[in-house]
């Protein structure tokens, strides 16, 4: 297949075009590098040295013996030129990861409030409409996120994206429909990954658009089979207070025995996934594209849930680091349960990488040996879902 990855350098994006080019198929990468650019407004950068987009292709190539393209674009502004690619390149597949994809960034001020919303929104709105207007029969793929959802599965397993209803009619007769299900987003970053959602719904029916929506869980670990060829292909690891997800800051402070940084008591349960599994999903979701005329297909992509402080627990005994329980930055349920349908990939092979058999090797093979890079000041989250007085009030810390 043809396929181009929008947001190809990027933490998902990357290891996915290097997993598909191994496969067979011709990637080439969209980017518009915004995400290091960040690294550089924020002064971090990640624990791994990424190399430059041009040394990180000439090393696939040297490996692989096969060829990667880039294009330089912003998919929320270069309208024209994506129209350009699309009729160049005429991909059989798109896969859209081009996105801000940090709650707590988006919600440092209004300044990342309005840049999240403009970059997501119009980066997707973008990307459909060039498909339509390209007149080609692209599948597009898309990284969701199980934030659509928020975390409460209200005593049911969350379905993979559609709910079951019956309601009364007027004439008192019982009638059956399936929804989307009803979003409750917790950022506004995880507010625009919804909006992403109508988008897909009003293209499919609109224009026939052939849409799979990836709903992913926190992605944890760092290298696949292809990053680990050479260490110019070495994957981001993020640990800082904006970027960093809980099971990689976790894994990378065991590893500098910081204290673990739980927010409020750690009731907050997550599904997660490790990256190695995210790509091999990628490549099942190719594989299966949702016929014409289907509705958007919306697979659960994750592995397993914890709650934080199960997760605090287990690497603070693993590798003998304490844990330290911290008011919480964010607005969200001090305690939830989470139980999640993820039937649709293991139905079609995925074999999932378990927590209990990756961690070890993880802090050994990333976060120690990259821990002289650490900058610890910028470990703390200082991204605050309202402001101080009203975050003191929300959730007291235990200790
Ligand atoms: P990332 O920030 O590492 O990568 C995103 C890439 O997209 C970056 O290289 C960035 O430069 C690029 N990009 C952003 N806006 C762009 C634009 N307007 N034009 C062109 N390129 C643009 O993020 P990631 O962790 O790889 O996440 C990728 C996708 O997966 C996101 O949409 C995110 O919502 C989703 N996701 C990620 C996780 C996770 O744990 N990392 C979990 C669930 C879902
Ligand atoms: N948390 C801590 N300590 C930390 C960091 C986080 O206790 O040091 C807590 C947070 O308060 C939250 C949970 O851990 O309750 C998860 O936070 P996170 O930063 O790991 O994940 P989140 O902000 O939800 O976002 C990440 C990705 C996002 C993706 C999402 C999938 O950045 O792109 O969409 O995971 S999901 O969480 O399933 O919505």
């Amino acid at each position: 297949m043809n396929i181009i990855v929008f947001g190809g350098d990027g933490f998902c994006g990357w290891p996915t075009a290097l997993h598909l080019s191994n496969v067979g198929h011709d990637v080439v990468i969209v980017d518009n590098f915004s995400r290091r650019n960040i690294d550089n407004e924020l002064g971090c950068e990640s624990l791994t040295p990424i190399q430059p987009m041009r040394t990180r292709l000439s090393a696939w190539k040297e490996c692989s013996r096969r060829n990667i393209d880039f294009i330089k674009l912003d998919l929320a502004v270069d309208y024209y030129q994506l129209i350009g690619v699309l009729c160049d390149v005429r991909p059989d597949a798109v896969i859209h990861f081009a996105e801000q994809r940090s709650a707590p960034y988006s919600m440092k001020s209004s300044c990342q409030k309005r840049y999240t919303v403009n970059n997501n929104v119009n980066a997707t709105n973008n990307l459909l409409s060039a498909v339509v207007e390209s007149g080609l029969d692209i599948h597009v793929v898309h990284l969701g996120t199980m934030g659509v959802y928020g975390y409460g599965s209200a005593g049911i397993k969350i379905p993979e994206g559609y709910l079951k209803i019956k309601i009364d009619s007027e004439s008192g007769e019982q009638l059956e429909n399936e929804i989307l299900y009803p979003v409750k987003p917790g950022s506004i970053y995880h507010m625009t990954k919804t909006q992403d959602q109508l988008m897909f719904s009003f293209y499919n029916t609109n224009d026939g658009i052939r849409v799979t929506d990836l709903h992913q869980g926190i992605v944890w670990g760092t290298q696949t089979n292809e990053t680990t060829m050479d260490e110019r292909l070495i994957n981001r690891f993020d640990y800082d207070g904006d970027y960093g997800t809980v099971l990689n800051r976790f894994l990378m402070q065991a590893a500098m025995k910081y204290p673990l940084t739980v927010h409020g008591t750690g009731g907050q349960a997550r599904a997660f996934i490790h990256i190695q599994d995210t790509v091999k999903c990628i490549e099942l979701a190719l594989r299966s594209p949702p016929a014409h005329n289907d509705r958007v297909k919306i697979y659960n992509q994750m592995t397993e849930v914890y709650k934080v402080r199960d997760l605090a627990k287990l690497i603070s005994e693993k590798f003998d680091v304490p844990v330290d329980y911290i008011t919480n930055p964010r607005k969200e349920a001090a305690e939830n349960e989470l139980s999640v349908d993820n039937r649709l990939f293991l139905s079609e092979g995925l074999s999932p990488i378990t927590l209990e058999h990756g961690l070890l090797q993880e802090v050994a093979g990333i976060a120690r040996r990259y821990m002289d890079r650490c900058d610890i000041s910028r470990i703390p989250c200082t991204s605050l879902w309202v402001n101080r007085e009203q975050n003191e009030g929300l959730e007291p810390s235990v200790s």
